[in-house]
Parts: structure tokens; C-alpha cells; sequence
């Protein structure tokens, strides 16, 4: 049976764009994807229902996609255009580069860091690159705050690093700074929480839907580690409106980016650098460096300019990689994959 002009729950996140797109496939059901569990979506098609149980053969889908199901109501058929998605590089197994959306069509993206442990500014770097590159605008947020006499120096630590992010303190345990978030969800937005294991995203997703929606567990005595307690995303509701989307603990952070994220990321560097005397300028020695005259004058941290170094390196890298293999599929006649 034909879906067009079938109404939609507004309140999943349509827009006038997604709607049209729907309606332009036949097909069956359309919705939005709130969990992910071994090769199937659940599907939300309206907040009033459970969600259907779709099979994702051949589609490749992320918690907050909107998707239509085929005719028979069994498989996704199609995933919706996205207008914001957060990618990471998935393994280093096999040396191949491999995309893991970790969620779609989000506005703000948050990168929870724990003050229990010593501010991680590379970490927050990396995972400010992709931020940016999502098309969402990253926050971060510093959780724990209630087991902290000073959380000042760690703000100061990682703003450094975050010129262009707001830096929050929150604690999903006495409930600080939990409105402040839920302001990000304003107008029916979606907030995706990302962050290392056992730095209290769950425990935030709890704070503001209330009780234990989602499951947490203790980190580790010594040295802060969590345990993976979150093992899959999930497509939550706010109260009022807003979503918001828990996602597992990520160790590494490695890049998967192809927009201007390092530069945004970095954009204290890349102001300085408009100042260089010459425009190839490489920031080791060449006379009339600005970037070398910020770090002498003790405005910047030279190891922000290594990590802006290898992070570039590191995008170069992934860029041969894929160009390669774009080649090499090339040769074999196989098709390429649809350009995100
Ligand atoms: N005191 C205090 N403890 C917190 C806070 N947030 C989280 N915790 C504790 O930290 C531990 C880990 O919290 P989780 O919410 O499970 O962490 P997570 O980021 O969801 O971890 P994964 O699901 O493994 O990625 C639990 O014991 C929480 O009770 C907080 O704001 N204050
Ligand atoms: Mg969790
Ligand atoms: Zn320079």
C-alpha cells in the first residue's frame, strides 16, 4: 500500500524536507530510528506506539535516521537524507577505513568528560574535530561535579582547547546544570551525548527523563575506567520536547572527517596563522611566525600545534587511504559507495 502524504508525527523530528523525501517512496512505513540491535532498527512512527522491528539488510543505518520500510513491513528500504551526522573512523583492524555513524539528524552534539579524572585535552580536540564535521554544534560538559570541591581549573583546562564550544558543569547525581542542557533541546531538538565509558552519559539521560531509564554501573577504584555498561544507542524523549541520544563509551576517538572540523576545532591557530608573514608558512621557524610568536609570548600551548600537526597528518592519511581505495574499487568494477 502506498505511504504518500501519510501524516507524520511531528513530534518524532520531521521536517518539511524529510516529510517530502518520505512521501516520495511507495513504500511502507516511515519513521524514525530509536535503538539498533543486531541487524534491526526499531522504528518509531509515532510517539503513541511501540516501535516496529525493521530488518537493516543492506541498509546502512544509525540511531536518529529517519527511514521508510519496504511494502511488506519486514526490512528498512530506504534511509532519508541526513542533515547532520556524527562519524567516526570504526577500527584499525584489517588497515581499512570503515565509517561508524554513531548518531544521525542531530543539532547539538555533547562531549560529556568527567571531573573525577585529570582533564583530557587531546581527547576533547579529537572529538571536537568530528563534532564540528557532524554539522551539529558540539557542547561540552563536565559531569561529576558534585564530588569536586573546584571544578575551575579543569573548565579553564579544557576551554583552552574548546575556543568556540561552550564548556558546562553538570552532575546527573545532584541534578546541577541539568537545566541548562535541556535548554539545548529547545524546539524539539536532538542532543547526542558522546563520551569515554563511565563519564556519566547514562546517568545524565537519567537526570533528565527520571528514574533509571537507562542502566549505569560503577567505574573502576583506580583509574576511573568505565565498564561498557551501554551497549547500544538509544533514541530518547525528553519531557515537553527534545530527544536525546545515549550511545556506548568510545575509547578511541579516530578521525573520519572530509569537512572543515580542524579548522573550527582550532580556530585560535588558524586566526593566528592569517598573521604569518609567508603564507606557506610552517610554524617551525620561518621569521615572522605568529603561531611562534603566540607560543613564545605564552598565549599558546605548543602542544595544541602538535596536536593541530598530527591531527592534519592523521586527515591526510585517511584521504590517501580512501582515495586508494576508490581507485582500487575502480579497477575491479565495483561500484562506489554513495558519496554521505
Ligand atoms: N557522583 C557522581 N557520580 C556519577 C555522576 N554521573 C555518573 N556517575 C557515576 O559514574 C558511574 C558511571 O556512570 P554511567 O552513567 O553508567 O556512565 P556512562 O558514560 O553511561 O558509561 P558507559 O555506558 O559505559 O559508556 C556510575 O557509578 C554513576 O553513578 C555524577 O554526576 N556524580
Ligand atoms: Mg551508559
Ligand atoms: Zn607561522
Amino acid at each position: 500500500m502506498a505511504a504518500i502524504d501519510a501524516p507524520r508525527d511531528l513530534r518524532l523530528g520531521w521536517t518539511t524536507e524529510l516529510i517530502a523525501a518520505a512521501d516520495g517512496f511507495s513504500h511502507g512505513s516511515a519513521g524514525r530510528v530509536s535503538r539498533l540491535d543486531r541487524g534491526w532498527s526499531s522504528v518509531l512512527v509515532s510517539l503513541d506506539e511501540p516501535p516496529l522491528r525493521l530488518r537493516n539488510i543492506g541498509a546502512d543505518v544509525a540511531v536518529g535516521d529517519f527511514v521508510v520500510g519496504d511494502e511488506d513491513g519486514e526490512r528498512v528500504a530506504h534511509v532519508l537524507p541526513r542533515h547532520s551526522a556524527f562519524v567516526r573512523r570504526a577500527s584499525f583492524e584489517g588497515n581499512r577505513a570503515e565509517a561508524h555513524t554513531i548518531a544521525a539528524n542531530i543539532g547539538v552534539v555533547v562531549l560529556v568528560h568527567s571531573l573525577a579524572s585529570p582533564p583530557n585535552q587531546r581527547r576533547l580536540e579529537r572529538e571536537l574535530v568530528l563534532g564540528y564535521d557532524s554539522g551539529a554544534n558540539p557542547v561540552v560538559v563536565l559531569t561529576k561535579a558534585d564530588i569536586v570541591d573546584d571544578p575551575a581549573t579543569t573548565v579553564r583546562s579544557l576551554q583552552d582547547v574548546a575556543p568556540d564550544a561552550p564548556v558546562l558543569v553538570a552532575s546527573g547525581i545532584s541534578g546541577d546544570g541539568i537545566e541548562e542542557l535541556r535548554s539545548y533541546a529547545a524546539g524539539n531538538a536532538t542532543i547526542a551525548l558522546l563520551g569515554a565509558s563511565g563519564v556519566g552519559k547514562s546517568t545524565l539521560v537519567n537526570a533528565h527523563v527520571g528514574g533509571s531509564r537507562m542502566r549505569t554501573a560503577v567505574v573502576r577504584e583506580g583509574d576511573q575506567r568505565g565498564r561498557h555498561t551501554t551497549t547500544a544507542s538509544e533514541l530518547i524523549r525528553l519531557p515537553g520536547d527534545g530527544w536525546l541520544i545515549d550511545t556506548p563509551g568510545v575509547r578511541a576517538v579516530s578521525l573520519w572527517s572530509s569537512g572543515r572540523g580542524i579548522e573550527w576545532a582550532f580556530v585560535d591557530i588558524f586566526d593566528l596563522m592569517d598573521n604569518c608573514r609567508f603564507r606557506n608558512c610552517k610554524h617551525d621557524d620561518e621569521p615572522g611566525c605568529a603561531v611562534r610568536a603566540a607560543i613564545e609570548a605564552g598565549q599558546l600551548d605548543p602542544r595544541r600545534l602538535e596536536s593541530l600537526k598530527r591531527l592534519v597528518a592523521e586527515e591526510a592519511a585517511l584521504e590517501h587511504e580512501q582515495r586508494e581505495r576508490l581507485r582500487a574499487m575502480d579497477k575491479r568494477g565495483v561500484r562506489r559507495p554513495k558519496p554521505r
